[in-house]
């Protein structure tokens, strides 16, 4: 298939990218190069030290003598989107390109708005552009489980079947997301659904949990390969943040009693997932949702985890309860159902403290770059908008 990956060099489009190419795919990456601007934006750095993208696409061709075209697109010149899509006919787009940091987008107004503007024009820009150039080719877009909130009863994939006043019917889940990051990822969700329906489109929604890890097979070929590892407090995700904080001798940063639960996928399922949805695609006109992750851990648990595997490698640490500087549910229900990718055929990666182990000799790996200053949480969903009170 000719497969074109919108994000391709970000944390989850770069080994997706490789994955869909070492599998035998033309892949075109379009992407802007944000994500790095953002790191210059907010003084922070990946763990693993990144290549260009031309470094990445040289080393790619010179392990596997497979080339991937990259394509320098910003998601919001849709006429930039359409004449790569014209250009190329994919049998299947991969979409990533968001902004995807719920701290980011709760900085102040500035920031939810380009969030919400970057994710949901970008994503309508895509939708019209198929749906005129060509409307065959199936869209994967990544989502996100947070769309659903904490809810005190199972969440579904997507639909929920209801009965009200004597009558039934499928309609979509409730949606609580929990910022304005989430919000974007809930717009999408409904254009998407939409656009599917009128214009006949085939359309694959992956609401996924909480990532961790950052390699893969593909990114362990060449250190120019490796991928983003993450751990600041508006960029990284929990568990990755937990394994730098243990080897950098901080305490790790549970936010308030720790027992908000979420759903978590390795990255290496992340691309499994991915690759799933494309060999077995949408129909047309056919809106699904998958939720995409592997198993529920609560942030207390993890930490706990983290705790006992650092130890096994003689690292001492400390949990700190810190104020949370979110406004989430600390104590809740939740139980989500992930049944459609496992009937596809995955088969997760779990969270052994094997696997735990290993993303702390990742981190032990580069700790020699751990900026601890980024570590400390600075952004806080009650009190938006400094910048505005300040004028
Ligand atoms: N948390 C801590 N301590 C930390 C960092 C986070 O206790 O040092 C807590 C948060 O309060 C939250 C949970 O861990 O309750 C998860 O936070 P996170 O930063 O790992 O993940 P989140 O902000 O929810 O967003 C991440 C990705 C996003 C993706 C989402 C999936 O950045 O792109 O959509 O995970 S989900 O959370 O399932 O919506």
């Amino acid at each position: 298939m000719t497969i074109i990956v919108f994000g391709g060099d970000g944390f989850c489009g770069w080994p997706t990218s490789l994955h869909l190419s070492n599998d035998g795919h033309d892949v075109v990456i379009a992407d802007n190069l944000s994500r790095r601007r953002w790191d210059v934006e907010l003084g922070v750095a990946s763990l693993t030290p990144i290549a260009t993208v031309e470094e990445r696409l040289a080393a790619w061709e010179g392990v596997s003598g497979r080339c991937i075209e990259f394509a320098e697109v910003d998601m919001l010149d849709a006429d930039s989107v359409a004449e790569l899509i014209d250009r190329h006919r994919p049998d299947a787009v991969v979409h990533y390109a968001e902004q995807s940091s719920a701290p980011y987008s709760m900085i102040d107004r500035e920031h939810a708005v380009f969030t919400q503007t970057n994710n949901v024009v970008g994503t309508l820009n895509l939708l019209f552009v198929l749906a005129e150039v060509a409307p065959t080719c199936h869209l994967v877009k990544l989502g996100t489980i947070g769309e659903y909130g904490t809810p005190n009863i199972d969440i579904e994939e997507g639909f929920i079947e209801v009965e009200h006043n004597g009558r039934r019917d499928v309609l979509p889940f409730p949606k609580q997301p929990g910022s304005f990051y989430h919000l974007s990822k809930v717009h999408d969700s409904h254009n998407l659904a939409f656009g599917a329906r009128v214009y006949n489109l085939p359309v694959t929604d992956l609401n996924q949990g909480v990532v961790y890890g950052n390699a893969t097979r593909e990114t362990a070929l060449d250190p120019r390969l490796v991928n983003r590892f993450d751990y600041d407090a508006i960029f990284g995700t929990v568990l990755n943040r937990f394994c730098v904080e243990a080897v950098a001798g901080h305490a790790l940063t549970v936010y308030g009693n720790g027992g908000q639960t979420r759903g978590f996928i390795n990255i290496r399922d992340t691309i499994r997932c991915v690759q799933l949805a494309i060999d077995h695609p949408a129909e047309q006109g056919d809106f699904r949702v998958f939720n995409q992750f592997t198993e529920q851990h609560s942030v207390i648990g993890l930490a706990r985890l983290v705790q006992r595997a650092a130890a096994s490698l003689g690292l001492e640490t400390r949990i700190e309860h810190v104020d949370n500087p979110r406004v989430e549910a600390e104590t809740h229900y939740y139980r989500a159902s992930n049944e459609s990718l496992l009937a596809l055929g995955l088969e997760p990666h779990r969270l052994t403290e094997t696997e735990i182990r290993s993303l702390l000799c990742s981190a032990l790996e580069w700790r020699d770059r751990i900026a601890p200053d980024t570590l400390v949480p600075r952004v806080t969903w009650r009190r938006p908008a400094q910048r505005l009170a300040a004028t």
